[in-house]
């Protein structure tokens, strides 16, 4: 099926998928929305070199969640008007810790991550047939603004005008709106480029030399090391 890519790509999804989940997002670093070798058929294989013309738009897009079994999934997400929030230590923790809680909670692997100022990548594995990326996320970054916003009030009320929305029943948020932008991941070759490119995020912006110098990371762990969160690797295709 041959589609134009000028944002015609939801329509083709709207076709082939009517009753999947869909949802408006805001995609950091002006990402693109990519189907990695996609079931249940191969279609998007051929559709991805097409879908990619979609790279560096930054429009808001709606972002289809594909939730196949046993896909990998690298998720971005960005703080609140992209402010730098998890440059203090203090959120990267509570991140930290709504991650183990939601991997806890929907079981699914962990497979790598880094904790950028401004944004998050994940990619994470779910171990049941059935699952949900929303729910996930919606687990991780609840749990994270809600105490965020909690550690603010008592520890720097000043600071709490920053996450600010003018909204009433939303008065403060931690995370940008919108579900980030998600990617369906199946291709081992696929998988390791993703996780090195997550590693690579702090080298790339400047902020470390390598990736194990970078606190908030995956790298160290994949390098035989141990880091802040912990990472499961035994069901990643190789080691
Ligand atoms: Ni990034």
């Amino acid at each position: 099926m041959q589609q134009k890519c000028d944002g015609s790509i939801v329509q083709l999804f709207d076709i082939l998928f009517p009753a999947l989940e869909k949802e408006t997002i805001w995609c950091p670093d002006n990402s693109e929305i990519v189907q990695d070798g996609v079931a249940p058929s191969n279609l998007f294989e051929g559709a991805k070199s097409r879908m990619t013309k979609i790279r560096n738009t930054t429009h808001r897009k709606r972002c289809i969640r594909l939730d196949f079994p046993g896909h990998a999934h690298e998720l971005t997400f960005s703080c609140y008007k992209s402010l730098p929030l998890l440059s203090q230590e203090v959120y990267c923790k509570i991140l930290g810790v709504a991650i183990e809680m939601a991997r806890g909670k929907h079981r699914f692997d962990l497979w790598a991550y880094v904790f950028m100022p401004e944004h998050v990548h994940l990619l994470i594995h779910p171990r049941d047939e059935i699952y949900s990326i929303s729910h996930i996320l919606q687990t991780i970054k609840q749990s994270t603004a809600r105490k965020a916003i909690y550690y603010l009030r008592r520890n720097d009320p000043s600071g709490l005008h920053l996450l600010a929305t003018g909204q009433k029943y939303s008065p403060y948020h931690f995370w940008q709106d919108g579900g980030g932008y998600d990617r369906n991941i199946i291709a081992t070759e696929t998988l390791i480029l993703a996780v090195n490119y997550i590693h690579a995020n702090p080298v790339r912006k400047g902020l470390a030399k390598s990736p194990d110098d970078w606190m908030w990371s995956s790298a160290r762990e994949w390098s035989g090391g141990v880091g802040p969160v912990h990472i499961d690797l035994q069901n990643f295709p190789i080691k």
